[in-house]
């Protein structure tokens, strides 16, 4: 068995290696300085000898062994790896010190250094995090608990953070639908947030301001108050509790404010409240909020905080891979897929734009059509465009190192629709009775010739 040696220098660093506890493979030796000889820490044997090469080799190290040294002083520290070095040189050695930084040590082909009480203290002050947030779950506990009816109440067109909070604060509350509904003055209406819906089953109430009343609490997430209006209903100028991470705002009065704007996502909050509360999380709300943290972050990018990447890490344990995939990748309808494969036979890759044009086709089908089109070799930009109702509907997806999606897809419907985005994904809206005054028709060589032109302009253009 591959054995640890571990080198104390002085009793203290014996007593606190003896109070984290000590493993059966562990070899305990210390080396008592000045007064201390007639102490016995438990476990531990003086280093006959002192800390010199003689002493190591008389403990036989084998070829796996690894070695430990524990000490704060810079000397000793030095010696400890000189001689280990010498009797066993092809050794490992984990240098665990808070004072003697790692430059200060001799060479050492396998060398890890680190600090003993630090390591400790950071668990710690993890702990007191979760604790913050036991604290937080238990006044929530004492407010609602209590009420009969609590409305969840998510922004209008609820997207996936909000409604995956949303469903979490239900769970944490041990509450189901009837008495705990998520509510919303708008539905949801994205075609990604409505596969969310639909693969994870959540209903999402839509109801009048006067509605408010028959709730005797009511737990904004996700959202404020005042995003509703300036001057929100009466019923919301007093709320119980508040949980986001958006900028707090100020014109409402609640009980309970937790508010993170370092947070990538509200989901991320609520994540920490479930572990907090040791709450068992099943692989549907796991999954919920492992999609409302990266689409809330982009993937986990440029807004993500350290305490998003920690929920996304724990949450990805539990979570359904097979249920992701099916939000992430709703199934394409058979005429979407054959709308695809006409585009796909006329594709062309022109300055790096991959742009494929659908005609009629279900809303869903387009961003997914552009992720597809961006796997294409040498595109940098895929665009997808298709008819919906009445509008012209496209998805661009670009590879990240180049000029930022939203910007170029506000550029290209500026004066004719709308449309934004994030740095690698936007999605653009422009009426077809628009489209139509200015090019003339919306046959697909028209619509395909216009939007390259645009798209070649404004990704393109010098500024
Ligand atoms: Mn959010």
């Amino acid at each position: 068995m591959a054995r640890r040696i571990i080198l104390c220098d002085g009793l203290a660093s014996a007593r606190l290696w003896g109070l984290i506890g000590t493993q059966d493979d562990e070899v305990l030796t210390w080396i008592p300085r000045r007064g201390e000889s007639r102490s016995r820490p438990p476990g531990f044997h003086v280093l006959q000898g002192g800390l010199c090469t003689q002493a190591i080799g008389r403990l036989n190290p084998k070829a796996d062994d690894a070695f430990a040294v524990v000490s704060d002083e810079v000397a000793f520290a030095r010696a400890a790896v000189g001689v280990i070095a010498e009797a066993e040189p092809e050794a490992p050695l984990l240098m665990l010190s808070d004072r003697v930084e790692a430059e200060k040590l001799p060479e050492h082909r396998c060398l890890r250094a680190t600090g003993l009480r630090s390591l400790i203290r950071d668990d710690v002050d993890e702990e007191f995090s979760h604790l913050g947030n036991l604290r937080r779950l238990v006044e929530l506990y004492a407010l609602l608990d209590p009420c009969e009816k609590v409305g969840i109440l998510l922004q209008p067109d609820p997207d996936p953070d909000g409604i995956a909070a949303g469903v979490a604060l239900r769970a944490l509350l041990g509450r189901k639908t009837p008495t705990a509904p998520l509510i919303s003055f708008g539905e949801v209406k994205r075609p990604e947030n409505i596969a969310m819906v639909q693969a994870l089953g959540i209903e999402v109430r839509v109801l009048s301001e006067e509605e408010l009343e028959e709730f005797d609490a009511l737990a904004l997430v996700d959202v404020q108050p005042t995003v509703f209006s300036e001057e929100p209903p009466e019923r919301l100028r007093e709320v119980e509790v508040v949980i986001d991470h958006h900028p707090e705002r100020s014109g409402y009065e609640t009980v309970i404010r937790d508010i993170r704007p370092s947070y990538g996502a509200t989901a991320t909050i609520l994540t920490e409240y479930l572990r907090a509360g040791d709450i068992e999380l099943h692989a549907k709300l796991a999954t919920a909020l492992t999609y409302g943290i990266k689409t809330d972050t982009q993937l986990l990018g440029r807004e993500t905080s350290p305490r998003d990447m920690a929920a996304f890490a724990y949450l990805h344990a539990h979570h359904s891979p097979a249920l992701l995939r099916r939000i992430e990748r709703p199934a394409l309808p058979r005429d979407g897929l054959r709308a695809m494969g006409r585009a796909l036979a006329r594709t062309e890759i022109v300055d790096g734009i991959h742009l494929l044009v659908l005609g009629r086709v279900r809303e869903d089908v387009i961003p997914q059509v552009a992720d597809l089109g961006l796997q294409a070799e040498g595109a940098e930009w895929a665009i997808a465009a298709g008819i919906v109702q009445r509008d012209l509907v496209f998805s661009v997806r670009n590879v990240g190192y180049v000029r930022a999606a939203g910007d170029v897809v506000r550029a290209v419907v500026e004066g004719l629709g709308v449309g934004g985005g994030h740095r690698s994904m936007a999605k653009g809206i422009i009426p077809l009775k628009a489209f139509r005054e200015v090019y003339g028709a919306t046959t697909r060589p028209v619509i395909r010739e216009a939007l390259l032109d645009a798209f070649t302009r404004a990704i393109h253009r010098d500024d």
